[in-house]
């Protein structure tokens, strides 16, 4: 493992204030947000969306890395490019989506478990290959009655921690999300609760199993009520839950929390990001970024609805979305941005 080499490509990923751009859909879910808008659900629509993006003239000015998926990272542009390469000539840092998917977990309903361990090594040769110098596992956590149970959060920390140590090893920086959903009910303060106990598992297994905390990037959910709670904290509130689960959990070491955005409207994610940076950001042991994929894609997508013709407006809106995130790490995001 070059320890060296891990911790100064974590550190770039979130230097000069920039974030990532998470493109890394799967097949089933980028065919889903197509099909809301009519766009046709084939290869070639997936591989032009991609082109699109990462095309898009100024995206590095606030993007330091790009997530891909294994269908992504093997397409080109029209011109033959690789995707990989085309970031890397933009001064994007290509990553690569790992994981084979959240399944089922067996005799517990209602949860899930991240599954691609098997054959990963291999695989993260591959990807090296090819490019890519970070990779991405995503864990999901459901809020419910009894859940989160003991085990999922157990399972999950477990699969992510040997996920990030097999990735030090092939030199690839990885992104760890454990993903607390949004779905329900649950109050702010539940979201704090059970954010805190994935995390805290989450840094018990990567201490298990040796990952360098230097070299990794966390990437958690903002700790917010759930979409269907009647109470629905002011953006400010919301900054400070977040800050304080973090700061009793997330060890210093780690250079970068780089948020998911979790199904929060473009703006909201914006806001809330801010309002954190404003508030600790001189205080914080880590950097505050963004690892967004709708609250950077969704507006731009709706754009495009898959016509040549609105590929210019749509890399417009991509570029705004991370420039106002760009300024949201900087505590400078104002509602301003969004109408000029
Ligand atoms: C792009 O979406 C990723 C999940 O894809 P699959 O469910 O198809 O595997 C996801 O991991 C994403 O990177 C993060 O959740 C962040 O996305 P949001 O939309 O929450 O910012």
């Amino acid at each position: 493992m070059n320890t060296q080499q891990l911790i100064d490509t974590a550190k770039e990923l979130v230097a000069g204030d920039k974030g990532l751009l998470a493109m890394d859909e799967s097949n089933p879910t980028c065919n889903k947000r197509f099909a809301k808008l009519g766009i046709p659900q084939t290869e070639e629509t997936r591989r032009a969306y991609r082109e699109l993006i990462v095309t898009t003239p100024g995206l590095a000015e606030s993007i330091s890395g790009a997530i891909l998926y294994d269908e992504t990272i093997r397409q080109k542009k029209r011109d033959g490019t690789p995707f990989a390469k085309a970031l890397i000539e933009a001064s994007i840092i290509p990553g690569i989506k790992v994981d084979t998917g959240a399944k089922q977990m067996a005799g517990h309903p209602g949860e899930k478990i991240t599954e691609g361990l098997d054959g990963l090594r291999d695989r993260l040769k591959e990807y090296s290959l090819m490019g890519a110098r970070f990779a991405k596992w995503r864990a999901v956590i459901a809020v419910g009655d009894g859940l989160p149970s003991r085990s999922a959060l157990e399972a999950n920390a477990h699969a992510l921690a040997r996920y990030a140590a097999l990735c030090q090893e092939a030199g690839l920086v990885p992104v760890v999300e454990p993903e607390v959903l949004m779905a329900g009910e649950h109050s702010l303060e539940r979201s704090v609760k059970v954010t805190g106990e994935a995390l805290r598992n989450v840094f018990i297994q990567l201490n298990c199993q040796r990952v360098l905390l230097e070299g990794m990037i966390l990437k958690p959910n903002m700790a917010l009520p759930g979409l269907t709670c009647p109470a629905q904290e002011t953006v400010n509130d919301a900054a400070d839950a977040t800050v304080k689960c973090l700061l009793r959990t997330v060890p210093a070491a780690v250079p970068g929390v780089a948020f998911l955005s979790g199904g929060q409207s473009a703006e909201l994610a914006s806001a809330r990001l801010n309002a954190m940076n404003i508030r600790f950001k001189s205080h914080l042991p880590w950097a505050l970024a963004f690892s967004f994929a709708r609250a950077i894609q969704q507006p731009a997508l709706e754009l495009w609805k898959g016509e040549e013709a609105n590929v210019s407006a749509a890399q417009q809106s991509l570029v705004h979305r991370a420039r106002c995130n760009l300024a949201a790490r900087r505590g400078e995001y104002t509602d301003a941005m969004e109408r000029n």
